[in-house]
């Protein structure tokens, strides 16, 4: 874990400018539905990751593209994986797809959203906002509540 966060942390910068190609697809500002969504609490300023479900109610592919928050300076996509020595880390993801009809987990291990440079204390028990930015510029604002790691990771 300890390890991750500071590959994390001396990520070149040339990888956070990202571009993200925002595709043309019409938007149905209903469409998207999000649920289960919380956070991870970690001590100090760490890095925290934010998870939730996002479900897709169109019959068309959506992407969430982006995401900020009123309480971190910066919210990145990211996917965590194994590198070949059995080492875990994490990358930047340009878009995360929503499956026609289907849905997209950000979850331990796998997709999560990276919230990093809390404005204030972050405490369990208490919640933080985050705002989704989907193709097409439509936003979706989610609470997440602040938990500890437990069974779910
Ligand atoms: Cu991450």
């Amino acid at each position: 874990m300890i390890k991750s966060i500071f590959r994390f942390l001396f990520f070149p910068i040339a990888s956070l400018a990202f571009v993200c190609l925002a595709t043309q697809a019409a938007s149905d500002s209903s469409a998207i539905t999000t649920h289960g969504a919380w956070t991870r609490w970690l001590p100090g300023k760490l890095p925290a990751a934010g998870y939730m479900t996002l479900v897709n109610n169109s019959n068309q592919e959506r992407f969430l593209i982006a995401a900020s928050s009123p309480d971190y300076d910066h919210v990145s996509l990211h996917e965590s994986y194994t590198m070949p020595s059995g080492e875990s880390s994490m990358r930047m993801v340009a878009k995360l797809p929503i499956p026609a009809h289907g849905s997209a987990e950000l979850k331990p291990g796998s997709y999560h959203l990276m919230l990093i440079g809390a404005h204030g204390k972050v405490k369990p028990g208490e919640t933080v906002t985050v705002i989704l930015e989907l193709d097409g510029g439509e936003t979706l604002t989610v609470v997440l509540p602040v938990k500890l790691a437990g069974k779910d990771g």
